[in-house]
């Protein structure tokens, strides 16, 4: 059985991981409005694997014996509209959801909770990867600047980006 202060946090959790799938859906039709389309699959890749991990919590939670509690999503706001601006923003939204993972985690340290710890290792590990391709593709669009054929390039080949389910756990 979870511990009741472990389960809000886990609720809380599943409420940001299907904030980041809302924040990204938007960013997504921002993109598709730019007609950058291999954005947009990268997007939409990144939709999947936000509601991924949202259901993978969701599932642990019940799994556990606790009870889900699902609150309203906020409304996502976009800080910019340029591809540059949106991916730093993706960024800072990654680095924002690493800290709650980390903060999930100390909830579950302070509980003793080591099976929710062994469980959450999964999402810190994947923190880590998502910082590093977003970082990437971030990189990359500070060295493209305003040149248009390297944008297009680029949208190729993230339209070659695929989702893979991701076995959590
Ligand atoms: Fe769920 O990893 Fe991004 O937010």
């Amino acid at each position: 059985m979870i511990n009741e202060k472990l389960e809000k946090a886990f609720n809380d959790q599943i409420n940001k991981e299907l904030y980041s799938a809302y924040l990204y859906l938007t960013m997504k039709a921002k993109f598709a409005e730019m007609n950058l389309n291999g954005f947009v699959n990268w997007f939409d890749v990144q939709v999947k694997e936000e509601q991924a991990h949202g259901m993978g919590m969701y599932d642990y939670v019940i799994e556990r014996g606790g009870k889900i509690e699902l609150s309203a999503i906020d409304k996502p706001e976009l800080k910019g509209s340029t591809p540059l601006e949106i991916f730093e923003q993706v960024l800072e939204h990654e680095e924002y959801v690493t800290s709650r993972i980390n903060a999930l985690m100390d909830v579950a340290e302070e509980t003793k909770d080591r099976a929710a710890l062994s469980f959450l290792d999964w999402y810190l590990k994947e923190q880590v990867e998502e910082e590093s391709n977003v970082g990437g593709v971030l990189a990359t669009l500070k060295l493209i600047g305003d040149d248009k054929k390297a944008l297009l390039i680029l949208d190729k080949d993230l339209a070659a980006r695929v989702f893979n389910p991701p076995v959590i756990g």
